[in-house]
């Protein structure tokens, strides 16, 4: 696994220890020790990064702080029900979550926080049907906002994350409306051959 280390800021002995998996770069557990994370990227699997890559990269690319990790429904229950339980007071304001199969990460996610929660089916063996089905069938009461199966799903995650803060960040809502033009511009740009 490729590992690189990041230059740790200034910390109480508390907070490092706390912290301590944000300051090591990998595919799986991406850092951003500068800025407190508003968006939490979670996959049930580091299986899921290829396709849950496409959020944190959008993410990035609209200047949104944000922080990506493996937790699972079923392999890390305690984990992730913690994780939720406590995101609201680390100051994250959405979470994206991306399941394949029997997934029902997002939707425990939510059980365990009133904080947003987007789920990204993964696509799996049964082409991602399973997971577009079991993220986004919830009952009443314990919403998930659930996207398009894959990439393109998770991709929209990083965008509808950056649309939520939006409506009370000036900053994001201006990327994210430069980065509508400059789509609107490429498409308008295109060239046929014919
Ligand atoms: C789900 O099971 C994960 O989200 C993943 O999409 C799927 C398969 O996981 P692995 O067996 O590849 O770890 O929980």
């Amino acid at each position: 696994m490729h590992s690189k280390s990041v230059t740790a800021p200034k910390r109480g002995v508390k907070e490092t220890l706390y912290a301590s998996w944000r300051l090591v770069e990998t595919p799986y557990n991406v850092p951003m020790p500068e800025s407190k994370p508003l968006v939490a990227v979670i996959m049930g699997s580091k299986s899921d990064w290829d396709t849950m890559r496409n959020a944190v990269e959008t993410l990035d690319e609209l200047g949104v702080p944000n922080e990506a990790r493996v937790l699972s429904a079923h392999r890390t229950p305690d984990a992730t029900a913690e994780f939720a339980r406590g995101a609201v007071d680390r100051g994250l304001r959405v979470i994206i979550a991306g399941a394949g199969g029997a997934a029902h990460l997002a939707g425990v996610i939510a059980a365990h926080t009133w904080l947003p929660v987007l789920g990204v089916p993964i696509q799996s063996k049964l082409q991602g049907l399973d997971s577009l089905l079991s993220t986004a069938q919830m009952p009443g009461g314990i919403p998930v906002g659930t996207l398009a199966i894959g990439e393109a799903g998770a991709k929209n995650a990083g965008l509808l994350a950056a649309a939520i803060l939006a409506t009370s960040d000036n900053t994001i809502r201006q990327k994210l409306e430069a980065f509508r033009r400059r789509q609107s511009e490429t498409v308008l740009a295109a060239k046929l051959r014919r």
